[in-house]
């Protein structure tokens, strides 16, 4: 592969927190001695009990315990806004941009002090305490921020949900977790669009049991009229009317779970993917600062959801934790036109912007144009995270969106991570397009191959991790065997990511995506599992298999093979109607791309359905099929070329 090499500029390393051979050293000290290290990066957060156990951490079979800081106690809250307040408590903790260009606010630290205050105390009157469920369906507006950091106030557990999630899957999340309060708004606005919450939140807990949940906290946002349940609902704002802004922050133990995140896999059910206090929050600061270079007085702008881990981690703790003033964006790209990112950096003045490349891509669409027209010269280091980033779009995002003057840091990591894992630093990491380059600091990647032997130098294989790093995931909740199982059975020892990669010679990691069934569609997780089982839960389907293939926007589309109930006709009235039901059963991101009858799926003797096969066949590459000597009925495969749907 022809691979192109972007130096480190002079301008980058300047003002850099440390250089290439800072970060080798320090690296190297990182994986040496993980206790000292970590003992000293503990000390970026305040500590009501200070920690004097740092790690205590087991990947053995049988016994997986990750423990971290374990006998330290804090509270994320207090880190994220009062110990600023001596400081800078006039300082703008958040800028909260509208959908409406013409809509947009500053929040100050002493503001956010006082609003987080007060949405805990509305919590805390509704019996929320330390480890109860608090599940949040919210936009992204300010009180998405309050709402997470008053939990965190009172040691209470949130759990967010995307509010792209249909009811179905927003009742199996509550359900999941037992949260017996529901904070959502009236209305999401988006690209202009209204979205019917409180509508989803009511249709979600009527497939509850009656007395599951007991309160819904609703914030107005549209205005518009909501039918409200009398006992249960409340509007926000008049409960906040009726407390003070003044709320202590509860005093928890660092293992103390922080949130719930909800997160699709291979097999079943998404998983609740458990993340405690302090390492947690130590991992995000610190990951914060480095990876984005981060110094006091920028404006960052994550652009990612509150609902993915991006948002958790990259709008709300990790900036604030040190410190930041940090954006929070309502709408969407391309909304009133495929300007407004650009435009919303020149209108902040945004220093650090960090994107996905389904974003870059579908602007790439609409040509320099929008973008040339912006000034975009207070833009110094642009991120990317979600999925792989295609060399075109680096390409672009760089030249075009960064006039060729920022670096572009390919961030590597997952909803289980809590943080980056694989990533450049600017001013000490020298750039490939379309590699995430090298390990963050504490970080122990090792490519294995299928047999799980670990391999040396330039190879290609399985991602693991050999060792903790305190923003690891702790548990799957309320499931401890699933935790390990899914994590760390495939490899004994080590925890498995799910993604392959290739590490070449000079040591740089290049993730090439997934090689479980999980489909990345625009950077968000699908398991081909769960979409399977909406289908199927169909009247007139019998079976389906679904795969992902390579879409131009998107990345990865759905392909979804179904099979009908005998006598039923597949035809185009049938497509939409099955990609309506899964819309409505699990929610827009889950909406196959592609719909194939198929009177019968490769299977082999035992009945294990080939998706190796299908993978091919959606790939448009049935040239190649591999051995197919197993298969119970060789000519279905035929019959699934001649009639594929992904033709050029
Ligand atoms: C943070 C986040 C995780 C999966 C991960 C991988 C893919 C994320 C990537 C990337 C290549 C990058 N992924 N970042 N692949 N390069 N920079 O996205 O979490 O939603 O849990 O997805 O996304 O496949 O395993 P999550």
């Amino acid at each position: 592969m022809d691979e192109k090499r972007v130096e480190v500029q002079d301008a980058w390393r300047q003002r850099a927190h440390i250089d290439d051979a800072g970060y080798r050293k320090m690296y190297a000290a990182s994986v040496a001695d993980p206790e000292a290290f970590w003992a000293e990066q503990g000390k970026r957060i305040d500590w009501m009990k200070p920690y004097t156990r740092v790690k205590n951490t087991s990947f053995e079979p049988g016994n997986i315990s990750i423990r971290w800081f374990e006998d330290g106690t804090t509270n994320v809250a207090h880190n994220c806004i009062d110990r600023h307040l001596e400081t800078r408590g006039d300082q703008t903790a958040i800028i909260w941009e509208g959908d409406d260009p013409g809509e947009s606010k500053h929040i100050s630290y002493r503001e956010l002090h006082a609003q987080v205050c007060r949405m805990a105390n509305v919590l805390r009157n509704r019996g929320v305490g330390k480890g109860d469920r608090v599940t949040i369906y919210l936009p992204m507006i300010p009180e998405a921020a309050y709402a997470m950091l008053a939990c965190a106030r009172l040691g209470a557990i949130h759990s967010i949900v995307f509010g792209g999630f249909s009811p179905d899957s927003l009742a199996g999340r509550i359900k999941g977790c037992e949260s017996k309060l529901v904070i959502t708004a009236d209305e999401g606005l988006r690209g202009g669009r209204k979205v019917p919450l409180k509508a989803n939140v009511d249709a979600a807990i009527a497939r509850l049991d009656k007395d599951a949940v007991d309160h819904v906290v609703v914030v107005r946002r549209t205005g518009t009229a909501v039918p409200m349940e009398p006992g249960r609902d409340v509007y926000y704002h008049e409960a906040a009317e009726q407390v003070t802004d003044d709320c202590p922050a509860e005093a928890v133990e660092a293992e103390h779970p922080l949130f719930i995140l909800y997160t699709s896999g291979s097999t079943g059910q998404p998983k609740g993917v458990v993340h405690t206090t302090g390492g947690y929050l130590v991992y995000a600061a610190m990951t914060h600062e480095y990876v984005f270079d981060y110094h006091e007085g920028d404006v960052y702008w994550c652009t990612a959801d509150v609902g993915w881990v991006t948002g958790h981690s990259y709008i709300v703790y990790g900036p604030l934790a040190n410190g930041a003033t940090t954006l929070m964006f309502e709408g969407i790209p391309t909304y009133p036109s495929n300007a407004r990112f650009w435009e919303v950096v020149d209108k902040h003045q945004v220093n650090i912007f960090y994107t996905a490349p389904t974003a870059i891509r579908s602007l790439m669409g609409g040509g320099e144009g929008p973008v040339k027209k912006t000034s975009r010269a207070s833009l110094r280091v642009l991120g990317s995270v979600g999925e792989p980033i295609n060399p075109e779009a680096w390409e672009w995002y760089y030249r075009v969106v960064g006039d060729g003057r920022c670096p572009i840091v390919d961030t590597w990591w997952q909803t289980e991570t809590g943080g980056i894992l694989i990533t450049p630093l600017p001013g000490a990491t020298a750039l490939k397009p379309g590699s995430a380059t090298r390990p963050f600091f504490g970080v122990t990647p090792e490519v294995v191959d299928a047999e799980g032997k670990v391999l040396e130098g330039a190879c290609e294989g399985n991602l693991c991790l050999a060792d903790s790093w305190p923003g690891q995931m702790r548990t799957v909740y309320g499931d401890h065997e699933r935790f390990e199982q899914t994590y760390f059975s495939t490899y004994k020892g080590k925890y498995f990511t799910g993604d392959g990669c290739r590490r070449d010679g000079d040591g740089y990691y290049w993730i090439t995506g997934r090689v479980d069934d999980v489909i990345n569609v625009s950077g968000h997780r699908m398991g081909t599992a769960e979409v399977e089982s909406s289908l199927v839960a169909h009247p007139k389907v019998a079976e389906a298999a679904v795969v992902g293939y390579p879409h131009d926007l998107k990345g990865q589309g759905i392909y979804a093979y179904v099979t009908l109930n005998q006598g039923e006709e597949g035809d185009d009235a049938l497509r939409k109607e099955l990609v309506a039901w899964v819309r409505r059963d699990i929610g827009p991101i889950a909406s196959p791309d592609l719909i194939q009858f198929a009177p019968g799926l490769p299977k082999t003797r035992s009945g294990k359905i080939m998706r190796r096969i299908l993978r091919k066949i959606a790939e448009d590459d049935f040239g190649s099929l591999g051995d197919t000597s197993t298969l119970a009925e060789p000519l279905v495969v035929d019959d699934l070329i001649e009639n594929r749907q992904n033709r050029p």
